[in-house]
């Protein structure tokens, strides 16, 4: 089955926020922001805009009726800012114009005094001035102290991790409907509708049952509308709420890029021991989050670089200490993997310079330290099912690691300025919510009497396949033609209460909460032909290919015939399900519990080709063993996992987020923000699923898939950083990512640059000649 709306999206026919027919009375806003990291409001003047052509109304804090707030889980975010600024891009001001475009120019006439304040961007300074969000936090296992003594090597080093933009096709956008007695619909193009409609209420001070919120679907949204889609929404919806006219909002790309958080940029210390054979005894790490100006999710991002900072390793002893360190950057928010891929960075670089230190290939470290079947995880977990090993080994015996590396060896023996470079990277992500409560999910199904169905989850399709994997289980589950099955809008009013379509999780708890609903309807039906066809045992009724079977065998009712009959005896052919993932919790007191409902594993392996004159690389391949359970749709996941891998590819090579030392954002286009293309994708990529084993926790044993893939992006980074050893095995090369060409360039001539502004002879410059003249004679 192809994605459902593969031949829409294909045609150009699919609705977007702004594709939907425009009500007559539409208006359209534009955001004014703060243009300095850190300042004081002196004086706000709107009169000149105000006075334009076609300018409708100016809005800012003042005239918010409720309360100006809409921090997701700590309460320090305002809608539009009061006193004071704290990032280059925070609201500040909303103008309402006739058109988007007069909308745009009244920004530049708006005058905004400010008396500017000392600007932090690094995190580890902020977290020395003591500005944290919430509290630090501390996993341990084991007897970190006593560890350090019985180790044979111990290396510590230090990593600088980038963020990265989510480049959604899509940029944020919202519109608010005028209904009447004071209620709003809100078309927005958010992660979590729930969120939207609870903070528009809080902004409007009404109760949540007068907003409606509703989601077609999403042009993208990799986190970056788990939180931060509701500010737009909220902003039509006050000025809907103001001229009792429809409003829409739709951000221009640099604006989006301006005033949106990224995935967190991180700065961390490790520190590992090992035997002299490799098995990895004690592991320390402090990771300084860079948060940016609020909190927006960053203490539920920080929990997971908690949970993940281990990645598919079992070590003893553990000491894992995180902080959320306040910056005047823009609110960094969620991004596919949600700290969990910053987490893997620092434990994959600890175990490269350990496997240096040690003269081992870091292969032969990575596997033998992987998960094994009940090892435990720092946060009291056991590993059920751990398929580190199967993945790793499944890999291995595909594509044979050993020939690979042989393969390699001999190449960078024999060639002089190219140099190869492998890395091997396993996953293991967990799926669930680190925050339990947030792990349920409810669905509405309706059979109509002409035996159609209609399907409301609380899951929203942003590309990821949601609704092809919920049509496919509702029409399995009631076993008729899948082209019976529609998949509404997610609309509050439908569904209340959901959580954000995030964590991987949504065609779990959504799928599994249709399951349940589409099973009251079908124990109803079951119930009635039993009896209508006077069958004692309606357990053994099953309806299949849209026929009803008694033990097997045809009874000669149709589907069509079963809800037709059902319809004229008054029997419901509407449910409502509610799903809570079983058997998980988390005591943030001890830092212990079982916070996943289960773990995606796999392995990958990369290849890379790095131009050691110039800087500039070639993924030759990647070549992945991947753990989908049984796939509810291949083709979907597949993607999923191509998307995936693409996404961590470039987190880890080209996308370079520039900010300078005043928190102005230099990278704020599609012309300074480097994206991989598909010239950029490996020339290989081989994607082997591990053999179909059920997940017990998953719709019909699927497995979670959106996030996990792109942790496999991380091992490119390695084989760069291997390929630029083979080069200059005597620098020690930083673990700094994006590892960009220039990067690559610099840190392999450094010496040699260094040399030359300081006007001294090239000595290091000799030295590569007089190897160019050794590896040509060999
Ligand atoms: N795939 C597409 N095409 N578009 C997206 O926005 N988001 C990713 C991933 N894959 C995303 C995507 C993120 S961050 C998550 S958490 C999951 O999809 C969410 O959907 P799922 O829970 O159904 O996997
Ligand atoms: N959002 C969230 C997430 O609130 N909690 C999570 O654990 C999570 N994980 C991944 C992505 N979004
Ligand atoms: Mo994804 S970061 O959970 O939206």
């Amino acid at each position: 089955m192809k994605h459902i709306d593969a031949a829409a999206h294909t045609r150009g026919e699919s609705q977007y926020v702004d594709d939907m027919p425009q009500p007559a009375d539409l208006l359209f806003a534009a955001v004014f922001s703060a243009p300095v990291a850190h300042g004081k409001i002196l004086q706000l003047d709107i009169k000149e805009a105000l006075s334009m052509d076609g300018i409708i109304a100016i809005y800012s804090a003042k005239d918010i009726p409720g309360e100006n707030q809409i921090g997701p889980i700590i309460q320090d975010e305002t809608l539009l800012a009061e006193d004071k600024v704290h990032f280059i891009g925070e609201p500040v001001a909303l103008v309402v114009a006739k058109t988007g475009e007069l909308a745009q120019k009244a920004l530049k006439k708006i005058k905004l005094e400010i008396e500017e304040l000392p600007v932090v961007t690094d995190p580890r300074q902020a977290f020395a001035n003591g500005q944290i969000i919430g509290n630090s936090r501390t996993f341990a296992l084991g007897d970190i102290e006593g560890a350090w003594n019985i180790c044979d090597v111990v290396v510590e080093g230090r990593c600088d991790i980038a963020g990265q933009e989510h480049v959604y096709l899509e940029t944020q956008r919202a519109r608010a409907v005028p209904l009447e007695d004071r209620c709003f619909r809100i078309h927005s193009s958010t992660q979590s509708p729930y969120a939207v409609q609870k903070s528009s209420a809080k902004i409007l001070g009404l109760s949540h049952h007068k907003i409606e919120v509703d989601v077609q679907r999403l042009g993208g949204g990799f986190g970056g509308k788990e939180d931060q889609a509701t500010p737009w929404a909220c902003l039509v919806a006050l000025a809907a709420w103001h001229t009792k006219k429809s409003v829409e909002l739709v951000l221009p790309r640099h604006q989006d890029m301006e005033m949106t958080g990224k995935r967190h940029p991180y700065s961390s210390d490790f520190k590992i021991g090992l035997t002299k054979n490799g098995k990895i005894l004690a592991y320390e790490v402090k990771h300084y989050q860079n948060s940016g100006a609020t909190a927006d999710l960053s203490t539920a991002v920080m929990e997971r670089t908690l949970f993940h900072s281990t990645n598919s390793y079992f070590i003893p002893n553990v000491k894992i200490f995180a902080a959320c360190c306040r910056t005047n950057l823009p609110p960094n928010t969620a991004f596919r993997g949600f700290g969990g891929p910053q987490g893997m960075f620092v434990i994959e670089s600890a175990i490269a310079k350990a496997a240096e230190k040690l003269g081992m290939s870091p292969l032969e470290i990575q596997y033998k330290n992987l998960l094994q079947e009940n090892d435990v995880l720092p946060y009291g977990q056991h590993v059920h099912d751990a398929r580190s090993r199967k993945t790793w080994d499944e890999a291995n015996k595909s594509y044979k690691f050993p020939a690979i590396q042989k393969r390699i060896a001999k190449y960078n023996e024999t060639h002089f300025e190219t140099k190869k470079g492998l890395a091997v990277m396993p996953i293991c992500f967990g799926i669930s919510f680190t925050s339990t409560f947030l792990n349920q999910a409810g669905a509405l199904v309706h059979v109509y009497t002409d035996g159609s169905v209609s399907v409301s989850t609380g899951g929203i399709e942003m590309g990821q396949g949601l609704n092809t994997n919920l049509a496919k289980i509702a029409a399995k589950a009631f076993g008729i033609n899948q082209e019976r099955v529609k998949i509404e809008s997610t609309n509050t009013t439908r569904i209340a209460n959901m959580s954000a379509s995030a964590a991987s999780a949504t065609t779990d708890l959504n799928g599994n909460a249709t399951l349940i609903a589409v099973g009251q309807i079908l124990d109803r039906l079951k119930s009635l032909a039993a009896k209508e066809l006077g069958l004692s045992h309606k357990e053994k009724i099953v309806i299949e290919n849209e026929n009803v079977l008694f033990d097997g065998k045809a009874t000669g009712w149709t589907w069509g015939k079963l809800i037709q009959t059902a319809y004229l005896n008054r029997v419901s052919l509407s449910a409502h399900g509610f799903y809570a993932t079983p058997g998980i919790w988390f005591d943030r007191d001890k830092e212990k519990g079982h916070p996943f409902a289960y773990h995606v594993f796999g392995t990958a392996i990369l290849e890379v080709t790095v131009d050691c004159l110039r800087g500039i690389y070639d993924i030759n391949s990647v070549k992945m063993v991947h753990d989908l359970g049984r796939p509810i749709n291949e083709l979907v996941d597949r993607g999923q996992i191509e998307g995936g891998l693409a996404q961590g590819l470039g987190w880890m090579t080209l996308e370079e987020l520039k900010f300078d030392e005043k928190g102005k954002y230099l990278s704020n286009s599609l012309a300074t923000y480097k994206l991989p293309d598909v010239y950029f994708m490996p020339d290989v990529l081989e994607v082997k699923l591990l053999e179909r084993i059920d997940n017990p926790s998953g719709p019909y044993g699927a497995k979670a898939v959106g996030e996990p893939p792109l942790m496999y992006g991380i091992g490119v980074f390695f084989a760069i950083r291997n390929a630029m050893r083979a080069f200059r095995p005597e620098i020690e090369f930083l673990f700094d990512s994006p590892l960009t060409p220039e990067k690559v360039l610099m840190q392999l001539h450094a010496d040699w640059l260094d040399d030359l502004t300081n006007g001294r002879t090239v000595t290091s410059g000799k030295a590569v000649k007089a190897k160019k003249e050794k590896v040509e004679e060999s």
